[in-house]
């Protein structure tokens, strides 16, 4: 794992054409070069408040319009950003392996889709979705402007981001789906992550201790807690990493 980016990108690309069946894991990196900010980046704060706090049921509960006023200004954001090269060229492995390849992600930012990918399991919801705590109706938003405490268009009780917080379970399908895909996957690809949350994480012993025992290439800016666990660390901007990848 010593090896330089150029050597370490041969190897990666070998394993690459050679996989069966593929699978990534994608978190805030591969959005960082649209603009779209990470959670634990030199600050890794949001406005003073730690992620844990708004991200969290009980921060729901404590104060709703501060949790919407920091979504609001995510859904914000996001109507001015676009995809980039890491994004397309993660299209573009789907259009080459059709179903034997599986992208997981944990953002909700929606950029994957954008870039054209199809199937997607996104691990920790999306920020276009409402859910209503009265009759439970997920609703698609798009990027629209919401009130600064939402109500739901059908009964009027109260509307919460459907995004996955702190303490929450995530979806069941799409989980046992990503499970099912880390398992039997020749190549995980854990892309701009720093593999601190749970149990997104454990997706990468789960592929390799799978069957077959799957190799891990890390793509990422710095060294996280997946690298040593990977085979191989590429350390550079996804942007410009996986587009020389899928070349
Ligand atoms: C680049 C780049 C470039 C930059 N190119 N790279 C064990 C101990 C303690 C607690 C727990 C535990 N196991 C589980 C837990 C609880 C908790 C957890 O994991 N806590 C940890 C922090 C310790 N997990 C949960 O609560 C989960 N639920 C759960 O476990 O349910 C079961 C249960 C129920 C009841 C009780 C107990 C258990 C749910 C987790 C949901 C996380 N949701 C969030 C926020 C909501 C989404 C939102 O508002 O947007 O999802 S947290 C936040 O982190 C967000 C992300 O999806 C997630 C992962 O972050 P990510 O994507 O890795 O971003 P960063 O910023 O951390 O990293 C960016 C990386 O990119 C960096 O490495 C950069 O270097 C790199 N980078 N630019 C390449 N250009
Ligand atoms: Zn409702």
């Amino acid at each position: 794992t010593s090896t330089g980016i150029v050597a370490g990108l041969e190897q990666a690309a070998q394993w690459l054409r050679q996989a069966e069946r593929i699978c990534v894991l994608t978190g805030a990196g591969v959005s960082a070069e649209s603009g779209v900010p990470t959670f634990r980046g030199s600050d890794g704060l949001w406005e003073g408040h730690r992620i844990e706090d708004v991200a969290s049921p009980e921060g729901f509960r404590r104060n709703p319009t501060l949790v919407w006023q920091f979504y609001n200004a995510r859904r914000a954001n996001l109507r001015q950003v676009q995809p980039n090269p890491g994004h397309y060229a993660l299209a573009e492995l789907e259009r080459r392996w059709g179903d034997r390849f599986t992208l997981v992600t944990q953002n909700v930012d929606g950029l994957h889709q954008a870039a054209g990918n199809r199937q997607v399991l996104e691990l920790h919801g999306n920020l276009r979705r409402t859910r209503c705590l009265g009759c439970g109706e997920v609703r698609d938003r798009g990027l629209e402007p919401l009130d600064p405490l939402p109500r739901c268009p059908r009964c009027g009780g109260p509307l919460r981001p459907d995004i996955v917080w702190f303490g929450e379970m995530l979806p069941e399908e799409t989980w046992e789906a990503a499970v099912w895909a880390a398992h039997s996957c020749d190549l995980l690809l854990v892309v701009g992550t720093s593999a601190v949350v749970y149990p997104a994480a454990s997706l990468i012993p789960i592929a390799r201790r799978g069957q077959p025992p799957a190799k891990v290439v890390e793509i990422n800016l710095t060294r996280t807690e997946a690298t040593p666990q990977a085979d191989l660390s590429l350390h550079g901007p996804s942007g410009v990493v996986l587009p020389e990848l899928v070349r």
